[in-house]
């Protein structure tokens, strides 16, 4: 099959399950055109059945804000006409379904019909695309879809509470290719962030406010009074700043690294003992399952679909949103003990084989063959 894959190119969990996602295609023998504005991070290798294609948006100073949207459609026709493109498949909803829709319509004008196939991803319905001044547009496109999935049933919930949904939603996790993440631990140079007695906790997210940085602090504060240990936060964003000083202000900052974004996930997940997603909302929580897959065992939150990831007791401990002293003592109870660490490192890992890569694109084609009957 040909297929378009729109999404956005950053470090975000969306961008990364839509590259994974069409690499496993490619490997498939389909035909993957990733349209973005850049290359997207974790597309490192373009080869005979991954292409790329950049939306270039002109900057015209009458404009107070590019118009995207409008750059987007254009390069989808322009795109499914050169490149005769079956299927178009979204990643995030905003703007991209709506472009999408457009695009589609413009092709009709030509007798070409191409399917558009929606993936939302979580914030695209519980944060942003909930807004009033959104919504109208994201019920339209998400409706106007040929076919729709979500990335947990959580997240399914709350698009049908959410929204005035007449499509079906079909529900495909996310997913995770386990072979990059097999790696033996004593191996992995954890020497370069701490010392042998101590523990790595470790933190993987945009750093914004729904990930609840600051209860990640508190948290690595209360572990550390325990047990001999240094926090590795990885990503940039804007509560950055704010979890710095909060680092000063407990003088835990000689224990904290900010990392910033990183490529290397996978080795510094490699060294790592616990991870921490105490997150106000998540409708997956991916950053969880590349713990899991590392053998990282889980300290979360039981927002959204992280709880359909995490199992509590199993992988790692489910704690209400907030309850920071909850997390901290579950975080304790597993790094205090060897042999319970031990075993909740296998169990992880042994959650994780349940999203192996290899289950769920199929899913995915499914999803195709039944939209291009629509
Ligand atoms: O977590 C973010 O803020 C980034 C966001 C995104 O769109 O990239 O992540 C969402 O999609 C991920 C991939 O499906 C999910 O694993 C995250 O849980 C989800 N984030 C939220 O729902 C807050």
């Amino acid at each position: 099959m040909r297929i378009a894959i729109v999404c956005y190119p950053t470090f975000g969990g969306s961008g990364v399950v839509a590259t994974e996602l069409g690499l496993e295609l490619s490997k498939r023998g389909h035909q993957i055109h990733f349209i973005t504005y850049n290359q997207p991070v974790r597309l490192d290798l373009l080869n005979e059945n991954v292409h790329f294609h950049e939306v270039n948006v002109p900057e015209y100073p009458l404009f107070h804000y590019q118009p995207y949207e409008l750059a987007l459609s254009s390069k989808l026709v322009d795109m499914v006409k050169l490149h005769k493109i079956e299927v178009l498949h979204v990643h995030y909803a905003i703007p991209h379904a709506y472009a999408a829709y457009m695009a589609q319509k413009m092709l009709l004008e030509e007798d070409i019909f191409v399917p558009i196939v929606t993936t939302l991803h979580g914030t695209d319905i519980t944060l942003v695309g909930n807004h009033p001044f959104y919504k109208p547009a994201v019920t339209f496109s998400i409706n106007k879809s040929n076919a729709v999935t979500t990335v947990s049933q959580s997240l399914k919930d709350d698009t049908l509470r959410l929204f005035d949904i007449k499509q079906e939603i079909n529900v495909v996790t996310n997913f995770i290719d386990l072979n990059k993440y097999e790696h033996n631990f004593t191996d992995c140079q954890r020497g370069v962030m701490a010392q042998d007695h101590e523990k790595i906790i470790t933190h993987i997210s945009n750093l914004r406010q729904v990930k609840r940085i600051p209860d990640v602090i508190k948290i690595f504060y209360n572990i550390q009074k325990e047990i001999p240990s240094k926090l590795i936060m990885v990503g940039e964003g804007p509560e950055r700043k704010k979890a710095e000083a909060l680092c000063r202000e407990l003088n835990i900052s000689h224990k904290v690294v900010f990392v910033g974004n990183s490529n290397e996930i996978d080795r510094i997940l490699c060294f790592s003992d616990l991870f921490l997603l105490p997150s106000e909302t998540e409708s997956f929580g991916l950053s969880a399952l590349e713990a899991m897959a590392s053998g990282v065992p889980v300290i979360s939150s039981d927002a959204g679909g992280i709880p359909e990831v995490n199992l509590n007791g199993f992988s790692g401990y489910l704690s209400p949103v907030g309850g920071v002293e909850n997390m901290s003592k579950n975080a304790i109870s597993i790094l205090q003990n060897e042999e319970t660490l031990r075993l909740f490192k296998a169990n992880a890992k042994k959650q994780a084989s349940n999203f192996g890569i290899s289950q769920i694109v199929p899913q995915y084609e499914a999803v195709y063959q039944k939209a291009l009957k629509s």
